[in-house]
């Protein structure tokens, strides 16, 4: 029985926090093994990537915190009525195949942010890890950008918006004896969502036919690309598909996705002749422009409804025929 075991790659951004010549030639490489963590699995950790450990943990701690308080006090950071985004606590509903409640916040300073308002620290602490995130995210998008082989600085001037960013807090329940979704398999349909974890593990990526587990490590950053990318990587990039299994024995885990999002109304304020030379040849701009005109929908849809579409079932990709019929099980 042939059995290759996969591991999602972890990849190291140290060098790309140092000018210096003798960095160029790792950075290089760096970028190579990112190409190819993109090409096979839109899924990729990285360590080094300038997020303090410390203010990861502490907020994993506060959030576990907020967490543990009853029911009727984690209810007083619900999202105030009538506002047009849902920040603050909730808790999917009873039916929902999902089993997990979460804290939602928009980048710092934003007016619909609901904080609990007893517990110390944890807008400062939470604030400051979304504004290390965005910070990080802007480099891993400037990698990306060269990964592609696009014009310096492409996909940054493409998608400079980061106001409808979020990041969530969330938990997950331990697992029952007869069922254990945290999240139902899906992909983002986002740009690229930055997710940290603590060590209790549950989140799983699907690589022909396979469920890679994402193995905890603590003070590593996981990188999911979302359909947004693979759109406009013309497909070489994949928007993986992925889960959350909740664990046995009672633990419940924590996690913080930062959900980076397409500013809204791009195609209209972008040219859509987006055309990637990436392998020195030039690729018919149809896909990218009719993917580009669904996702301009999505957008004005995320108005309304911008959670439910990001982690509900909702596939952008479903529009378009932008996966790989990538099912095959593995020769036993
Ligand atoms: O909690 C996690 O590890 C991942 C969550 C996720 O996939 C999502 O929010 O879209
Ligand atoms: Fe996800």
């Amino acid at each position: 029985m042939s059995s290759k075991t996969s591991i999602i790659p972890t990849i190291d951004l140290s060098h790309f926090y140092n000018e210096g010549d003798d960095h160029q030639d790792a950075k290089k490489k760096t970028k190579e093994i990112i190409h190819q963590a993109c090409t096979e699995y839109g899924f990729f950790q990285i360590v080094n990537h300038g997020v303090p450990l410390g203010l990861m943990s502490q907020a994993l701690e506060l959030s576990k915190a907020f967490f543990e308080y009853p029911e009727e006090e984690k209810r007083k950071s619900s999202p105030a009525s009538g506002a047009p985004l849902p920040a603050g606590y909730s808790r999917q509903p009873e039916h929902s195949a999902d089993k997990n409640e979460y804290l939602l916040m928009f980048p710092p300073g934003s007016s619909f942010n609901v904080y609990p308002s007893n517990l110390s620290g944890f807008r400062e602490i939470l604030e400051e890890t979304f504004s290390h995130l965005t910070k990080t995210g802007l480099l891993v998008e400037k990698i990306l950008n060269d990964c592609l082989g696009l014009p310096p600085n492409f996909l940054h001037e493409y998608n400079h918006d980061r106001s409808w960013d979020f990041m969530v807090a969330l938990r997950y329940f331990p697992a029952t004896n007869t069922e254990n979704t945290g999240i139902s398999e899906h992909q983002d349909g986002n740009c690229i969502t930055f997710v940290f974890q603590d060590e209790v593990g549950g989140l799983e990526v699907l690589k022909d036919g396979i469920w890679i587990p994402v193995i905890p490590t603590e003070g590593s950053l996981i990188v999911n690309l979302g359909d947004v990318i693979q759109v406009l990587s013309n497909n070489k990039y994949k928007s993986a598909t992925h889960r959350v299994v909740r664990q046995q024995g009672g633990r419940n885990r924590h996690s913080f996705p930062i959900v980076w999002l397409p500013k809204m109304n791009f195609v209209s304020t972008n040219s859509t002749r987006f055309v990637i030379t990436s392998d020195g040849e030039e690729e018919s701009p149809l896909f990218v422009e009719l993917g580009l005109l669904v996702m301009e929908i999505v957008q004005i849809l995320f108005k309304s409804h911008l959670v439910s579409l990001m982690r509900g079932s909702f596939r952008f990709s479903q529009f378009i025929d932008v996966k790989e019929p990538n099912t095959e099980k593995e020769e036993q």
